[in-house]
């Protein structure tokens, strides 16, 4: 049979402002996640969630010497240390690591996990650039932050469960970023990460765009993260999420993009473990967002019309 997917649930809310995130697994779930991904033909088990206490019982300054201005900087790692163990043990028992969060911040985690044993490329489906440090975040927020930790940028380079050593900042593409902080902004710049902008969309097209994300992502990597946040699409399309930026990605063109994955992957095996995340049922309509999270994560294995 096909691959066995285990549904990993990341309940998380400490990353981000608004509350309600944390419902995002179970909004996934209740949109049919295990059955569209059977009909896409894999085998998804439910491995349930992770136990993550209420953000009200904590103290949002913990977290050490340099946790900066970064909120619950020691429960994202209690949180990340125990995914990332959950991912690896997946792994190493030949099956496909599927996160849901939660906030972003669960990424932190997922990768780790994901690249103990292995060269890891990423590809980011995002509005933002998540690439702020507990020194330059504006907001706090460690949702803004899972690639900065995962490079171990700043004070991440002091913290060996948030760094990953086996990504490479040439092995990340970012598709679809159109809200970036100043000094993010430079940070991109100056990088050697390959980041698509809106403006790359608008100009070559969804799918083009994202195979050139593929060619970073693999080359020279044993296989590819994707890191999918629901606020890559446009608000329009997915209004359940915290930090919503007009001028996304529309339904069809994030169908587009996530097949374009699932075809590379059909013919070389590229993807290792995938994260969905920034689902707020909340503020969401209709469960319309969640509903597209299972979907998109359907359509990256392959879900196709004929
Ligand atoms: N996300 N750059 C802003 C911040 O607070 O650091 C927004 C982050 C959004 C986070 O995409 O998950
Ligand atoms: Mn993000
Ligand atoms: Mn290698
Ligand atoms: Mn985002």
């Amino acid at each position: 049979m096909g691959t066995t997917v285990r549904i990993i649930g990341a309940p998380m809310d400490y990353g981000a402002d608004r509350r309600g995130v944390d419902m995002g697994p179970s909004a996934i779930r209740y949109a049919g996640l295990a059955d569209r991904l059977e009909r896409a033909g894999v085998d998804p088990i439910d491995a349930g969630d992770l136990d993550i206490p209420r953000a009200e019982e904590r103290d949002p300054d913990a977290g050490g010497p340099n946790r900066g201005n970064a909120k619950f900087l020691r429960e994202v790692e209690d949180v990340c240390t125990r995914l990332s163990d959950r991912v690896a043990q997946t792994l190493a028992n030949g099956e496909f690591p599927l996160v849901v969060g939660g906030d972003h911040s669960v990424a932190i985690g997922s990768m780790h996990g994901a690249a103990r044993d292995a060269d890891l490329g990423a590809i980011w489906f995002d509005a933002h650039a998540d690439l702020n440090t507990p020194e330059t975040s504006p907001s706090g927020n460690v949702h803004g932050m899972p690639l900065a930790a995962t490079l171990g940028h700043g004070a991440f380079a002091e913290m060996e469960w948030a760094t990953a050593p086996r990504v490479r900042e040439e092995s990340i593409a970012y598709v679809g970023l159109r809200s970036i902080d100043e000094r993010e902004r430079e940070l991109v710049r100056e990088s050697e990460m390959t980041a698509f902008t809106m403006a790359d969309i608008d100009e070559r097209g969804m799918t083009a765009v994202v195979e050139d994300a593929l060619d970073v992502a693999t080359d020279g990597t044993d296989g590819v993260h994707v890191s999918l946040d629901l606020d890559w699409l446009d608000p329009k399309a997915a209004p359940g999420v915290g930090t919503p930026v007009r001028g996304g990605v529309t339904y069809r063109e994030a169908h587009a993009a996530l097949e374009t994955v699932s075809e590379r992957h059909d013919s070389e095996g590229v993807l290792r473990s995938m994260d969905v995340v920034e689902v707020n049922p909340i503020l969401d309509e209709g469960n319309e967002t969640a509903t597209l999270g299972a979907e998109l994560t359907a359509s990256a294995f392959g879900n196709r019309i004929l």
